[in-house]
């Protein structure tokens, strides 16, 4: 099937969605923009499953482009399903990385089960992937993986990122 997609704008963890997916980075272990927030707002039961999982199967971090569940603690979600996205450098970025951050974490979240997920605009803070482009990916990627979520929320902190999905979306 093919999830509906549908735009908010605004901080992510405000949100209410099954899952709500993390721009995190390979330890798993916080950071600043959606990360700091999803740590701050969510409490420490997220950050005890990251380390967790650093503990397990991701001693070396999570690769770039994968994606990982663990609760979402004190948001109004069931899981966090965190994605590690690629950094944009001088003259580029691996767009298939990029895609590949909203495929896995849509195979992640059939996995659990989730029908509604939430997800930023990965990479395009602290990455500093050009917007207009990430949009692309993001609703490109969303529309063309094959899923049982419903609803693919893009949550867009500012205008000018709201007004890139907005034009993507037609
Ligand atoms: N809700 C929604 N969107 C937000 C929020 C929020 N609360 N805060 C920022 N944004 P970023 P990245 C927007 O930097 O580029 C972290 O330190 C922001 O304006 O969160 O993938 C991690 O630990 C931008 O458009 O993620 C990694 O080290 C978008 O969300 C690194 O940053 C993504 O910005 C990941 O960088």
């Amino acid at each position: 099937m093919t999830p509906t997609i549908t735009l908010a704008k605004g901080d992510i963890t405000r949100e209410s969605a099954d899952a709500i997916v993390n721009a995190a980075n390979s330890s798993l272990l916080g950071g600043g923009g959606v990360d700091g927030a999803i740590h701050r707002r969510g409490g420490p039961a997220i950050l005890e499953e990251c380390r967790k999982l650093r503990a397990s199967q991701y001693g070396k971090g999570l690769p770039t482009g994968q994606a990982v569940a663990t609760t979402a603690g004190e948001l109004d979600a069931r899981w966090v399903i965190h994605t590690v996205g690629p950094v944009w450098q001088v003259g580029g970025g691996d767009a298939s990385l990029l895609a590949s951050c909203y495929r896995e974490s849509l195979r992640v979240a059939d996995e659990l089960g989730a029908r509604t997920v939430a997800f930023p605009a990965i990479s395009t803070g602290v990455y500093r992937w050009p917007m207009d482009d990430a949009a692309r990916i993001a609703v490109e990627t969303a529309l063309n993986t094959p899923t049982d979520v419903e609803e693919v929320r893009f949550v867009l902190f500012d205008d000018r990122a709201y007004e890139a999905f907005a034009t993507r979306l037609g």
